[in-house]
């Protein structure tokens, strides 16, 4: 129900009948309305069994709505997610995997120019974390475009995310 809605916002800036302000206006909108369903929702109960996820919006960018959904689904699914925020730098990103002893990262990106940031993410988290499984997904990527910066799983949507820890987590189970 917000995502079409946001879509047709997003149309409607391309085509220059929306501007910042209606951007933003829509984006507080479906904050909003996500706020309402999370308190509804009731408190997930986390599993502490090592399945731990680190979850970032990469640096340079600050759409979070689409991860946020990935988060609270991974939550309700009962993994424990350490959400890192919007405009997080690689750095960060490695720094919090071993912190909380993570095996998998999920990465976000909405803009062309950002998916750099993730590809350095990931490069940085693969040099220094060696074992660490990456999974990336944002309007702007495709699976090839996925498997070309380096990215172990790519999810159009946060359903798929749900499938991948799933699958990830039965292929690794920890030790
Ligand atoms: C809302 C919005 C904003 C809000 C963001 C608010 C927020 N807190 O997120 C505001 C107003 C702040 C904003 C700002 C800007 N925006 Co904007 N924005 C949008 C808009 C309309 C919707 C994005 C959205 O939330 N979609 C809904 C969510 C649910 O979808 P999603 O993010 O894709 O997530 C789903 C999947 O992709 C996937 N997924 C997402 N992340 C992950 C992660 C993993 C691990 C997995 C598995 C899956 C997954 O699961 C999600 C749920 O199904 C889009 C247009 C569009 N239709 O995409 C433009 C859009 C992304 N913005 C755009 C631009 C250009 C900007 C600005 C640069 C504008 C400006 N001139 O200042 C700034 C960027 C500032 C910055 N540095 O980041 C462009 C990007 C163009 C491009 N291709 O690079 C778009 C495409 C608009 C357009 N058509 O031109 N924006």
């Amino acid at each position: 129900m917000f995502i079409p809605a946001l879509d047709a916002v997003g149309e409607r800036f391309e085509r220059g009948e929306f501007f910042l302000p209606q951007l933003m206006a829509s984006a507080e909108a479906v904050k909003a309305g996500f706020d309402v369903v999370r308190s509804r929702q009731g408190e997930a109960v986390p599993t502490d069994d090592g399945t731990a996820i680190v979850l970032a919006t990469v640096q340079g960018d600050i759409h979070d709505i689409g991860k946020n959904i990935v988060r609270m689904l991974l939550e309700n699914y009962g993994y424990r997610v350490i959400d890192l925020g919007r405009d997080v730098a690689p750095e960060r990103v490695v720094q919090a995997v071993r912190e909380h002893g993570a095996r998998l990262v999920g990465l976000s990106a909405l803009m062309t120019t950002t998916v750099r940031a993730m590809e350095q993410t990931i490069a940085l988290l693969h040099e220094q974390v060696p074992g660490t499984a990456v999974f990336v997904g944002g309007a702007v990527l495709t699976a090839d475009y996925a498997r070309k910066i380096g990215a172990d799983y790519y999810g159009k949507d946060a359903a798929e995310a749900a499938r991948i820890a799933e699958r990830f987590f039965a292929a690794h189970p920890a030790i």
